[in-house]
């Protein structure tokens, strides 16, 4: 097994019948959601939000029974993945470029489970290129209003075109090097007209990590957001 497998099958121990579970995106989320196939394969009773497109396609073939936001009431828990985890327990994610319903199923979720293998771990966020979703309609105004608060920024290009989100938009890699205030960073990003989100998730939302390593064992940490108690009841 490896880091993120084992990271993935810890979280998904979790997971209790007739629970609503949010799944994430990207290949660690994508070792939860095969786990969580396999538990509903031997009884397990769950509904699951798909946080992506692929991870609705990967989580009908596992056969976990998939529920449209528009009828989900409340998130019991969410399991997903991260591009990096701050010392504060900030994430930065959207490399995959699901980062809008990420975040929509992160805020939504009583209980929010990262699950990362060791090299996620960094002091600071930022060496991971931030990805900011925006609408093509004025994307240069908004790209223009990017740069100006001190990136880089790159239109992100999937097979020779723009690569285009769940949602019909662009996604912008926007490189910092180095995101001192995650808070204040996001807030400026949110006030760009054309900015729909960016990967920035406030360490307030995370319930716990889950870190994996190669030789199969996890190390679980508590993050801020931790309301294990309530989320267990
Ligand atoms: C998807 O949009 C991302 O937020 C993923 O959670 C993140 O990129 C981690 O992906 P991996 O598990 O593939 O590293």
């Amino acid at each position: 097994m490896n880091a993120k497998q084992a990271a993935a099958e810890k979280a998904v121990s979790y997971i209790h019948d007739g629970m609503t579970i949010g799944l994430g995106s990207g290949t660690t989320a994508s070792f939860a959601i095969d786990a969580i196939g396999r538990r509903v394969r031997e009884g397990l009773s769950i509904n699951g939000v798909a946080s992506s497109l692929r991870s609705e396609a990967l989580a009908s073939k596992a056969g976990i029974r998939l529920v449209p936001f528009s009828e989900v009431k409340s998130i019991d828990l969410y399991i997903d993945g991260a591009d990096e985890v701050d010392k504060d327990f900030n994430l930065l994610k959207g490399g995959g470029g699901a980062l809008l319903r990420e975040k929509i199923l992160a805020y939504n979720s009583k209980m929010f489970i990262v699950i990362i293998d060791s090299a996620k771990l960094v002091d600071t966020l930022g060496k991971f290129k931030l990805a900011v979703e925006v609408t093509p309609f004025a994307m240069e105004l908004t790209i223009q209003n990017l740069e100006n608060l001190g990136c880089l920024p790159n239109i992100r290009i999937e097979n020779g075109k723009h690569y285009i989100t769940d949602n019909g938009n662009l996604v912008i890699d926007c490189a910092f090097n180095m995101i001192k205030d995650v808070q204040k960073l996001s807030a400026s990003i949110h006030a760009i007209p054309g900015v729909v989100e960016n990967g920035l998730f406030a360490n307030s939302m995370v319930g716990k990590i889950i870190v994996g390593y190669e030789d199969g064992q996890v190390r679980e940490i508590e993050g801020r957001g931790n309301n294990f108690s309530s989320f267990r009841d």
